[in-house]
């Protein structure tokens, strides 16, 4: 049989036009950024994959939904249909809703963390730590090792490594772990899944000791897709079906609605224990807003009711968008270029460490990278290595994560293929050029979450 194309479920509306720059104006520009492609103006960018959070096209029945939003300071039409929404799509009976993600991760830190408490994770996630340990928390990283590299082809590099697990819980008692933080697609990995089978095994770990299970289920629906796939006896499953499979081993999620859910802003914490709900809803009104709203309008719940509904509505959707995704990945890798395989679910993640193994670690090859690919054609993504990682707040030494990466992440429904073949195009020629290539120093470094605003320059 002739292999038949499939293309996106969708066709385009309307149009945004590019900002086109020279090389000149982007030489100009990222000095001007201190080599941090998050201090760009978006004026200068042409293509952006600085990230797929917040940066998706929503379908006209969405921008419906912003005209029928119930603006209701208290008990909000629009707050109802998003916790139905999320009863339906994810199975959680309580829905809290937050301005974004790490509004969640701050309130869900907040009520179960004690200082000194201990929570593993798979992998850490930027805020996600950040609030775990702003709690008194200490993060303990307890995914499998294939996921630190770049070349394993595991299918589920997402997976938590389930003796390393028990040894913490050897360690330090199941009494000190409130919970154990469990990401579905994992962000830092490149976007790896998890397999149901593994996440069931651990929340029946978990269960035996009396621990929790949160997942930051932010990309549950392309982890879905990676099951799907993936694992034997799934293949006849909906990603309906998969997503409230997956949320079944766990007892509540934290989602920025950035991503999957396909809106511009909003996120929530669902949880099935209503004392939790209780204390969660109390922070909430100190910190958010009314818990009828949180941090949203109410244009944006229903935005966001909508976006949950349609994510999941067949699978058309999350294949083109993965699809899209792999893509670039494979265009990449064919160019020479080493990036983490599998390719993952939200974007390409380029191996700056190899790339420009002529710089030291210290020297921060994959911002230096992300910026050389930035002046080369105006395509701008991020770097998600050792600036990331930040520093242990203990020693006060640079965290090293063994990865050192440029994200090249993928908006939903907004680029092109031949959008695509540009990015790649201009990774291959940095990638022949990359001995010119310089390391960067700090010229200023945040306190916090030190990749969004930090300064850099060139070393001599
Ligand atoms: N992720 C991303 O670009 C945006 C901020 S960090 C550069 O990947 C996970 C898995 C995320 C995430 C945000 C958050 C926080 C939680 N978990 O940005 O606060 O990928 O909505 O979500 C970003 P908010």
């Amino acid at each position: 049989m002739t292999r038949r194309s499939w293309a996106e479920p969708w066709r385009i509306k309307m149009v945004e036009p590019l900002p086109i720059t020279t090389r000149e104006q982007r030489e100009k520009a990222i000095v001007a950024a201190g080599y941090n492609t998050f201090l760009l103006q978006s004026d200068d960018v042409y293509i952006d994959l600085l990230t797929d959070s917040g940066t998706s096209a929503m379908s006209d029945h969405q921008w419906a939904g912003l005209m029928e939003g119930d603006e209701a300071y208290a008990g909000s039409r629009s707050f109802r249909h998003l916790c139905e929404a999320v009863a339906d799509v994810y199975g959680y009976p309580e829905t809290i809703p937050t301005h974004q993600g790490r509004g969640a991760e701050h309130i869900l830190s907040q009520v179960l963390i004690t200082p000194g408490d201990v929570i593993p994770g798979n992998m850490y996630f930027t805020t996600t730590r950040f609030h775990q340990e702003h709690a008194g928390g200490r993060f303990v990283d307890v995914i499998v090792d294939e996921a630190h590299d770049t070349e394993a082809l595991h299918p589920f590099k997402g997976n938590v490594d389930l003796a390393k697990l028990q040894a913490v819980i050897d360690e330090v008692g199941a009494e000190r772990i409130p919970y154990v933080s469990v990401e579905t697609n994992v962000n830092m990995a490149g976007g790896q899944p998890m397999s149901l089978a593994n996440l069931e095994a651990t929340y029946d770990l978990c269960r035996r000791h009396g621990i929790l299970v949160m997942l930051d289920a932010t990309r549950a629906l392309e982890n879905a897709w990676f099951i799907k796939q993936r694992e034997a006896g799934y293949e006849d499953w909906s990603v309906a079906d998969l997503v409230r499979r997956i949320c079944s081993f766990s007892d509540g999620a934290t989602v920025s609605s950035k991503k999957d859910n396909l809106v511009n802003i909003g996120g929530f914490l669902a949880v099935r224990d209503p004392e939790i709900a209780r204390e969660a809803r109390s922070l909430l009104v100190a910190f958010e807003g009314l818990h009828t709203y949180g941090g949203m309008s109410g244009r944006d719940m229903e935005a966001l009711a909508r976006g949950i509904r349609e994510m999941v509505d067949g699978d058309d959707h999350v294949r083109a968008r993965v699809g899209q995704v792999e893509y670039l990945g494979d265009l990449i890798h064919k160019a020479g270029v080493p990036i983490i395989r599998p390719v993952g679910g939200h974007g390409v993640f380029i191996d700056a460490a190899k790339v420009l193994a002529h710089l030291p670690r210290d020297e921060f090859p994959a911002q230096a990278l992300t910026a050389a690919v930035y002046v080369d054609s105006g395509v701008r993504g991020m770097e998600r290595g050792i600036v990331s990682a930040g520093r242990d707040p203990v020693t006060g030494d640079h965290h090293r994560p063994r990865l050192e990466l440029v994200r090249l992440a993928i908006p939903r429904r907004v680029y092109t293929q031949s959008h695509m073949d540009v990015v790649a195009e201009s990774i291959g020629a940095v990638y022949e050029t990359r001995e010119q290539i310089r390391g960067l120093r700090f010229t200023y470094e945040p306190d916090h979450l030190r990749f969004f605003q930090a300064r850099f320059e060139p070393i001599a």
